[in-house]
């Protein structure tokens, strides 16, 4: 199994709740190496332009409006099997489905208010990874 990088981000609901030093604990337990690491305020169109293959959704406005709502910090993960181990480390998108233990499961408020984000394939990783992250801050 090769070595991998995903996107991860801190949502605002978990930023605003004082959750980021418990999931980045998270993070270091299940042995991620964080590859980058930043705090940055989304745009309103920055959010859409990250979540375009939403666009047309009923959930797409308020799942933006959240996103630029307040800071998030946005996180590259290296491991192998990264992607599909840091999706499991999460949950599933709706808290109330995820697993127990799961970061969404623990912490999340709902579908929306999730706390945590990840990429789902290895082409969605590299575009979501490129919209945060330039080469030189991921050598
Ligand atoms: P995931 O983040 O688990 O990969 P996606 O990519 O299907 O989920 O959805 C992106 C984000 O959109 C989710 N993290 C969640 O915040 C929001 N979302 C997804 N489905 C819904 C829904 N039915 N209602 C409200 N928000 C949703």
């Amino acid at each position: 199994m090769a070595v991998e990088r995903t996107l991860a981000i801190v949502k605002p609901d978990a930023v605003g709740r004082g959750l980021t030093g418990e999931i980045l604990n998270r993070i270091h337990q299940a042995k991620f190496q964080i590859a980058a690491i930043k705090s940055l305020r989304l745009t309103k169109a920055e959010a859409e332009g990250f979540y375009a293959v939403h666009r047309g959704k009923a959930f797409f406005e308020p799942l933006t409006n959240f996103m630029s709502s307040g800071k998030v910090v946005v996180l590259v993960l290296e491991a192998e099997n990264a992607i599909a181990r840091w999706r499991d480390v999460m949950g599933a998108t709706d808290p109330a489905q995820a697993a127990a233990g799961t970061i969404r499961r623990t912490f999340g408020s709902n579908i929306q208010m999730n706390c945590v984000h990840g990429s789902d394939t290895p082409e969605t990783a590299a575009f979501e990874i490129g919209y945060f992250f330039s080469a030189h801050e991921l050598l």
